[in-house]
């Protein structure tokens, strides 16, 4: 494949409530949208999934962008002519910035499968047709609030809970959410928000009978969770400490999780994504797919990766309509608390041009 020219762009949505998590409140969402051209005129698409601020990761979208510009897509034109696969390998002397790097290889992979005429469902190998929603709930000002906000969820049909702790945050809350649906399946996030010193605190969360207590500590802190694992009966599951397939391996050697949260845009991209996929299959490790509050464009293919077999847990996969009024794409509906995986060929969706240009605070064109 050769690339024509490339258009970055950022967009501002504003959500529909805010979001609160340990490390901070999100009111909207500015993503970047990058659209590719190839030299047959083949349009790919994918969005970036940092956030604006390195609260979450290390990177933000003008970090991911001004590394796009600068060093990722100089590379790519010195390489001139390649395929998706060869990506992840002429970005890899610019270390760091996954998101950025996935980004790229999301929107060639999505080009390339629209000359295949291939979905990325099939080409990921995908085997259903439809998958399970979860939904993340964000910290409630108070807990009849929260209370509110997820029986608002229980009655859209999500089939799977996940409240936001924090200290303070964490045994009323859940005990709450677990006395008013005793059947849910239901995990927490910390988002690193405790210490190696929590361990006994956590281990109160046991008789609440989760599915996963997610990043409870440091994203560095390998040991640390292959600690807490020993002291708490709920499983462990990691999600910022998983940056690549390595990562993930050697956490899964130091019994540090025994669930991983995939995310495309944490470990640089869909195709490192089936790799941790198909290691956690092989050694009976459920996965399920995290989210990055996605437009329709990265929604598409977290659903299409949510599809293949060993993501046998609820992901963060949920309807457009958790997080915004409108999407730039046609709107994902939930049906009895499942997703359509998209049919199309490449991710399967493109965005409403002129809503997206109506939103677009910043656009640049770069040619090959
Ligand atoms: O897209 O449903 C979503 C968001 C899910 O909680 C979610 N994501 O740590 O898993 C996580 C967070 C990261 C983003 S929080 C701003
Ligand atoms: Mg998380």
């Amino acid at each position: 494949m050769k690339i024509s020219d490339l258009e970055l762009r950022t967009i501002n949505l504003p959500l529909v409530r805010p979001f609160r998590t340990s490390f901070g409140t999100q009111n909207a969402r500015e993503v970047a949208i990058l659209k590719l051209t190839t030299g047959d005129g083949i349009v790919g698409w994918s969005e970036c999934v940092a956030m604006s601020e390195p609260l979450y990761s290390p990177e933000y979208v003008a970090a991911s962008l001004d590394l796009m510009r600068r060093f990722l897509i100089p590379a790519l034109k010195v390489a001139g002519e390649f395929t998706v696969q060869d990506v992840a390998r002429i970005l890899s002397p610019y270390l760091g910035s996954p998101m950025a790097k996935a980004t790229l290889e999301t929107a060639l992979l999505d080009a390339q499968l629209k000359t295949e005429s291939t979905s990325l469902a099939t080409f990921l190998g995908a085997n259903k047709s439809e998958i399970p929603c979860g939904v993340s709930v964000g910290i409630a000002p108070t807990i009849p609030q929260l209370i509110d906000e997820v029986s608002g969820y229980i009655s859209d049909g999500y089939k799977r809970i996940k409240l936001k702790i924090e200290p303070g945050w964490d045994l009323e809350p859940v005990a709450e959410v677990r006395r008013n649906w005793p059947e849910i399946p239901l995990q927490v996030d910390a988002n690193q928000a405790y210490a190696r010193s929590d361990g006994e605190l956590l281990a109160q969360l046991d008789q609440f009978d989760l599915l996963l207590i997610e990043q409870p500590l440091d994203e560095h802190d390998i040991l640390g969770h292959a600690l807490l694992a020993k002291q708490v009966q709920t499983p462990i599951c990691l999600d910022e400490s998983i940056t690549s397939l390595r990562s993930a391996e050697d956490a899964l050697a130091l019994k540090a999780t025994t669930v991983i949260n995939i995310k495309p845009g944490r470990v640089g991209g869909y195709l490192e994504a089936v790799k941790i996929h198909d290691l956690c299959l092989s050694e009976g490790i459920p996965v399920w797919c995290g989210g990055m509050l996605e437009t329709g464009i990265g929604r598409a293919a977290n659903v299409a990766l949510a599809a293949l077999p060993g993501f046998t847990l609820p992901g963060d996969t949920s309807a457009s309509s958790r997080f915004y009024h409108r999407d730039i794409t046609e709107p994902f509906v939930m049906h009895d608390g499942y997703l359509s995986v998209p049919q199309g060929i490449g991710i399967g969706v493109t965005p409403d041009l002129d809503f997206l240009e109506s939103i677009t605070s910043h656009k640049e064109i770069i040619d090959f």
